[in-house]
């Protein structure tokens, strides 16, 4: 087991350095904005730096059974039969992945908590694992089967203040040690904990891994055994390209070396093997060259599982943006950043209907057997809400167009009760729970009407295989009221959807789908009365409503 940070808070020195922080810009890219103008001297040390007690941490994996009830004096009931645990999603294009940024989500452990000031933006908040298994329940019950977790290795105990205020390392992408946990989101145990209690609720598990670069000063930076795998910008040997380049002023691993690529897959593996999880999400793919990602591959299936899900980040990806990394499958899916701006454009108003119907069918052009994850917000863009100006009945309807779009749909934790997210930092804003003593979000308002919908959505994609593998095609594309019919051959099952972003009623009219079979069609999503006469289906979609339409049978 990993113990905390021992040690009272320590003073940091002063000092702040500012620079413009861009919008939608990735972590990597908006700290080089931060950082590229400072110093040797940008990160601040805590003096003497922590002290991590690590004991153990090769030692066989232990878990912990979950909490039971209290001991009861009463003789004990005959043992219930446990309801059997969902099934673990055998294909990627079945998932709806929820994504959490710990430190961010529950704080179930106060005693580990350094460096903690919720009040303050870029300070750690307080999340971990054990908050996150505790409050488990609210991710399982919106119907998700697949999680995201933000990197959960040693961070660096610095901070940097080239943002105007210190910026500390809660999100986990500024490693200081491959080969430990860090304490303030966990333990070893802790997080095999989390895993399993995830496993029994039918949701795998991604962790978040970077190859690319450590975290500023690092102490792998000052080693002389490790110090020469690095490119730096204090030895002036950082190059122009996206391999060589340091990042945001990063140190860059010289992951061609292969003593280097060989540590740092060595630490990754070990820790999927350790914890159990399901996949990696691959954090700044396109910084690291593409044979490093296929003996990645390779050894992610030797010795993890031929299973083990990868999913990349290459900013700015789209089908056409990754096919490289899927062409030689050092990858399954990687993220579409072509969704939110299209989506949240046509629920606008801005652009043609036409136009976003076209998008929409450009994105089965992916590779077969590969995978676009679209979302609405992430911890690297304004949210989705945020650029919508607040407007949760827009945000719904582009929710809806997330739902039953093809590809791995990923909800940013709080956008499904209307977190208002925001501008960085504030896209990493503190989960909100509402009434419930659940920190670092306790009393942050929910719109639970918003929630009820995204259950809603979630279920009706998990029920309909034409929403998650269908083919698309466009039934209405002019005006401001679109229908598009899903359909799924291997099913025989066939799903349209109307969206309305209009201000006023619209009545919509299309031709039956051959898989009704003259059936009236009924509306799942908002119960919206519906006509059928000589193979046309008629509605009126409300001003920005939907409708989800499927076979009546
Ligand atoms: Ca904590
Ligand atoms: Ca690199």
């Amino acid at each position: 087991m990993i113990d905390g940070i021992l040690g009272a808070k320590r003073p940091h020195p002063g000092g702040t350095i500012s620079c413009r922080v861009p919008r939608g810009t990735s972590e990597a890219e908006r700290q080089e904005s931060r950082i590229r103008t400072l110093g040797p001297s940008r990160l601040r040390h805590l003096a003497g730096s922590a002290v991590l007690v690590l004991a153990g941490a090769s030692a066989a994996c232990t878990s912990v059974p979950p909490a039971g009830p209290a001991p009861s004096a009463s003789p004990a009931p005959r043992a219930a039969v446990r309801p059997a645990a969902p099934p673990l999603l055998e294909d990627w294009r079945d998932a709806v992945l929820y994504f959490v940024v710990l430190d961010r989500f529950a704080d179930g452990d106060e005693a580990s908590n350094v460096d903690v000031d919720p009040a303050k933006k870029g300070y750690f908040h307080g999340g971990d694992a054990k908050g996150l298994t505790a409050q488990l329940d609210e991710i399982a019950s919106l119907g998700v089967n697949a999680l995201w977790i933000t990197p959960i290795v040693r961070n660096t105990p610095g901070f940097v203040t080239g943002a105007g205020f210190p910026d500390w390392a809660y999100h986990g992408y500024w490693a200081d040690d491959f080969l430990a946990l860090d304490p303030r989101f966990g333990s070893e145990t802790d997080f095999i904990a989390l895993v399993e209690a995830c496993h029994a609720r039918g949701i795998r598990v991604l962790l978040d891994v970077v190859y690319n670069h450590a975290g500023y000063e690092s102490k792998y930076t000052k080693d002389p055994a490790t110090k020469g795998w690095f490119r730096t910008n204090e030895k002036g040997d950082c190059g122009s390209d996206d391999v060589t380049s340091c990042v945001a002023g990063l140190p860059d691993f010289r992951t061609e070396d292969p003593e280097v690529a060989k540590y740092l897959l060595d630490a990754q593996l070990a820790w999927a093997k350790r914890l159990g999880v399901d996949g990696f999400r691959l954090d700044t793919v396109k910084h690291v060259a593409h044979d490093f990602w296929t003996e990645h591959r390779r050894r992610t299936r030797a010795e993890v599982g031929k299973g083990f899900f990868l999913l990349g980040e290459v900013w700015g990806g789209d089908a056409q943006v990754l096919d490289p990394w899927f062409e030689r499958d050092e990858m399954d899916a990687g993220f579409d950043f072509a969704f939110q701006g299209n989506a949240l454009a046509f629920v606008e108003g801005r652009g043609r209907t036409v136009a976003f119907d076209r998008y929409l069918k450009s994105r089965e052009r992916v590779r077969p057997g590969y995978l676009l994850s679209h979302f609405l917000s992430s911890h690297d863009v304004p949210g989705g809400l945020f650029q919508l100006g607040g407007n949760v009945e827009l945000f719904r309807l582009a929710a809806v167009l997330q739902m039953t779009t093809a590809g791995l749909p990923t909800i940013y934790y709080g956008e499904e009760v209307a977190r208002p997210g925001g501008d960085w930092p504030d896209n990493r804003s503190d989960m909100p729970w509402g009434a419930r003593d659940v920190k670092p979000g306790a009393g942050l308002t929910r719109n639970e009407a918003l929630r009820a919908d995204y259950v809603k959505l979630v279920s009706i994609r998990k029920t309909f295989p034409a929403l998650r593998r269908g083919t698309h095609e466009g039934l209405v594309t002019q005006g401001d009221a679109y229908v598009f019919l899903r359909r799924d051959a291997a099913s025989g099952d066939a799903v349209a959807v109307a969206v309305n972003r209009a201000a006023e009623p619209v009545p919509v009219t299309f031709p039956a789908p051959a898989e009704w079979e003259g059936a009236t069609p009924k509306d799942l999503f908002g119960g919206l009365a519906v006509t059928f006469a000589e193979g046309s289906v008629s509605l009126t979609v409300p001003p920005r409503g939907a409708a989800i339409l499927a076979s009546g049978r």
